[in-house]
C-alpha cells in the first residue's frame, strides 16, 4: 500500500480564519496609528503571532516596550477569539471535509501544521479535530515559518519521510517552509501570490481525486509545476 503524509495548514486552508486575523490585527494596528492594505496581510499570512506583531511595528515605524509589546498581542488574541468563538463546521472550506474523508478512505497520514497557537481549539470548534492523526501547532515549534520545523515534525509524528509528505498551504512562508522541507507543495489560493508552489488551486473543489490518488500513487511528484491546474 502507499502511504504518503498530508499535512494541511489550517487557516486559509481548512477555515477561513485568516479574514479574522486581518479584522483583529487591522483594529489592533489602527488603535496605534498604524495602518496596512491587504497586501501587506499576505505577508502576516502563516507566520506566528509575534512576528507578526513585530512587522506591523516595522511597518508604522514603530517600536514598544516588552510589556506594551505582551499587552498588545494579548488585545489582539482576544479580539481574534471573539470571532473564533462565534464559529460552528458551517466555515469549514468547500469540499475540505470532503477531501478529509478521502484521505482517511484511503488510509493515508493526516496531520496538521499550523503556527496558531489556537488550532485545536478551532478544530474542535469546527468538528474535524478526529479526522488528525497528528496536530503540531505554535506551541510545538520554536522555529516560525518560513522554516519547515512545523512540518518536519508532522511528518515525524505520522512516521512518514519528508519526501513522501504533501502541504496544503495559503501563504507564502507556508510554501517556502514545505519546499524547504523537501515536500510536495500545494497552494491554496492565487497563483500569482502563491507561485512558489508545485501545484495551486483556487480551492479544493478545483482539486480531482484524481489528482489526490495520483500523488499517492506517485505518479505525481514535486516539481513537476502546474501541468494540472486552477
Ligand atoms: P495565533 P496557519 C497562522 O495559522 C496564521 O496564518 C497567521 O496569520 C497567525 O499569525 C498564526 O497562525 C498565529 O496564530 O495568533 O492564533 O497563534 O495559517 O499556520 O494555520
Ligand atoms: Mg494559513
Amino acid at each position: 500500500m502507499n502511504k504518503k503524509g498530508f499535512i494541511f495548514d489550517l487557516d486559509g486552508v481548512i477555515v477561513d480564519t485568516a479574514k479574522y486575523h486581518f479584522l483583529a490585527w487591522k483594529k489592533l494596528a489602527n488603535s496605534i496609528g498604524i495602518d496596512f492594505s491587504e497586501v501587506q496581510n499576505e505577508q502576516l499570512k502563516g507566520v506566528s503571532r509575534v512576528r507578526s506583531l513585530e512587522k506591523i511595528l516595522e511597518w508604522g515605524s514603530t517600536s514598544l516596550s516588552q510589556d506594551e509589546f505582551m499587552r498588545l498581542m494579548g488585545l489582539k488574541n482576544d479580539n481574534y477569539l471573539s470571532y473564533i468563538n462565534t464559529m460552528d463546521d458551517s466555515e469549514i472550506l468547500p469540499d475540505v471535509t470532503e477531501t478529509l474523508n478521502f484521505l482517511v478512505e484511503k488510509q493515508q497520514g493526516i496531520a496538521l501544521g499550523s503556527a496558531s497557537r489556537n488550532a485545536r481549539s478551532i478544530l474542535t470548534k469546527v468538528n474535524l479535530l478526529d479526522k488528525f492523526q497528528s496536530v503540531v501547532d505554535g506551541n510545538d515549534v520554536s522555529k516560525a515559518k518560513p522554516d519547515p520545523e512545523v512540518f518536519l515534525i508532522g511528518a515525524k509524528l505520522l512516521n512518514i519521510e519528508p519526501e513522501n509528505c504533501i502541504v496544503f498551504e495559503d501563504s507564502v512562508a507556508g510554501i517556502q517552509a514545505a519546499n524547504t522541507a523537501g515536500m510536495i507543495s500545494i497552494g491554496i489560493g492565487e497563483n500569482s501570490v502563491l507561485h512558489e508552489a508545485d501545484y495551486v488551486f483556487k480551492d479544493f473543489t478545483k482539486m480531482s481525486k484524481t489528482f489526490i490518488t495520483d500523488i499517492i500513487s506517485g505518479k505525481i511528484e514535486k516539481q513537476s509545476k502546474k501541468s494540472i491546474n486552477q
